[in-house]
């Protein structure tokens, strides 16, 4: 077959929702656009263990200190499952993490601010996690098999991490006025960066059209982004707390909530490597990346021991 019918029989199976599954023939641009969005939500998984990591040491309680230790370690879960599902579409590992580590490879934008206080623990796994919950269920019923296994059972985990978020939320507004307080002040600096992990809005989404033809995205960012803060001011409100945003409001006609315009120069800024903190986390993956050196080198000398006596 040539390639044009390829390509058409290939645009039926996905038309009649049909898994691809790595050994299908696709087109390149297909395997070009999933090894692009995989890796970089696996580098977000790797990456967005440095916020969280910072409190460990520091858990209000040993309680606490078990559940985020917990979390942050399905976090590293998720980035392998990841790196493996891109690895069916044939790159390699190692050229993915050289990408993330040279800064050519993007990973999510909500991972270059950082954590002040306990308070930001709650509201990563509330808001952060919460989003990426709205965002990975539609990821689980994308075309490509091996991505969307994946994230299903990513899924299963952000539920925990979500609820832990809202727990410790719960906690500190109902505690002490300085605990409510850091609460508050936790969720003012972390709704709208959460609101913009959904991506730019539909217009100044480039690779939104191609991804919705092969199924691999299932809704547009503002969808997803609408739907996330539909769920989540009821939850402020139930917890006493103030989404930081004076245009939100419930619209009777769409039965969604308003919300005002979000600050998408700050968020260009930050994915084009001049974030908050952008510096600090990829020189956290090197030296990372450095001190595991002597593990791999052990690994791939054991490995090739074990060819020799084969
Ligand atoms: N951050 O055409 P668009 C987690 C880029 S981690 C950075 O709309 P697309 C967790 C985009 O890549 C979960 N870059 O892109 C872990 C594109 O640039 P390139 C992370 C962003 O792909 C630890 C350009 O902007 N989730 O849950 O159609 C602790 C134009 O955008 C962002 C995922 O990675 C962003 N926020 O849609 C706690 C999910 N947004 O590549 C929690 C998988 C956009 O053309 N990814 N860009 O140079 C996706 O669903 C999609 O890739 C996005 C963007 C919705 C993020």
């Amino acid at each position: 077959m040539d390639d044009e019918l390829k390509l058409q029989a290939f645009e039926s199976r996905i038309g009649a929702g049909e898994t691809i599954e790595p050994k299908d023939w696709m087109p390149e641009g297909y395997r070009r656009q999933l090894i692009r969005m995989i890796s970089q939500h696996a580098h977000s998984e790797i990456v967005g263990m440095l916020p969280e990591g910072n409190w460990i040491t520091r858990a209000p309680s040993l309680r606490r200190k078990m559940i985020l230790l917990a979390k942050v370690q399905d976090e590293a879960g998720h980035g392998l499952y990841l790196y493996s599902a891109a690895e069916t579409l044939g790159v390699e590992r190692q050229e993915l993490t050289e990408q993330l580590l040279s800064g050519k490879a993007k990973y999510s934008s909500i991972f270059n601010y950082p954590t002040l206080s306990w308070a930001d623990m709650g509201t990563i796994g509330w808001f952060v996690d919460g989003a990426a919950i709205v965002n990975q269920t539609m990821l689980a019923k994308c075309s490509y098999g091996p991505y969307a296994r994946a994230n299903l059972r990513i899924c299963k985990e952000e539920s925990f991490h979500k609820k832990q978020g809202y727990e410790i939320i719960t906690a500190l507004a109902g505690g002490t006025p300085e605990q409510k307080m850091m609460a508050q002040d936790a969720v003012n600096r972390w709704w709208k960066p959460s609101l913009m992990m959904f991506g730019p809005g539909d217009k100044d989404s480039p690779n939104s059209a191609e991804l919705m033809k092969w199924k691999i995205k299932l809704k547009g960012n503002e969808e997803l982004r609408q739907r996330f803060i539909d769920l989540t001011v009821p939850q402020a409100q139930a917890v006493g707390l103030t989404l930081p945003d004076p245009e939100l409001r419930y619209n009777n006609e769409t039965g969604h909530w308003n919300y005002g315009e979000l600050d998408w120069k700050e968020f260009f800024e930050v994915i084009s490597g001049r974030g908050p903190y952008n510096r600090e986390r990829l020189k956290a993956r090197k030296e990372a990346r450095r001190n595991g050196e002597w593990v791999r080198i052990a690994a791939e000398a054991y490995a090739e021991k074990r060819r020799m006596l084969a």
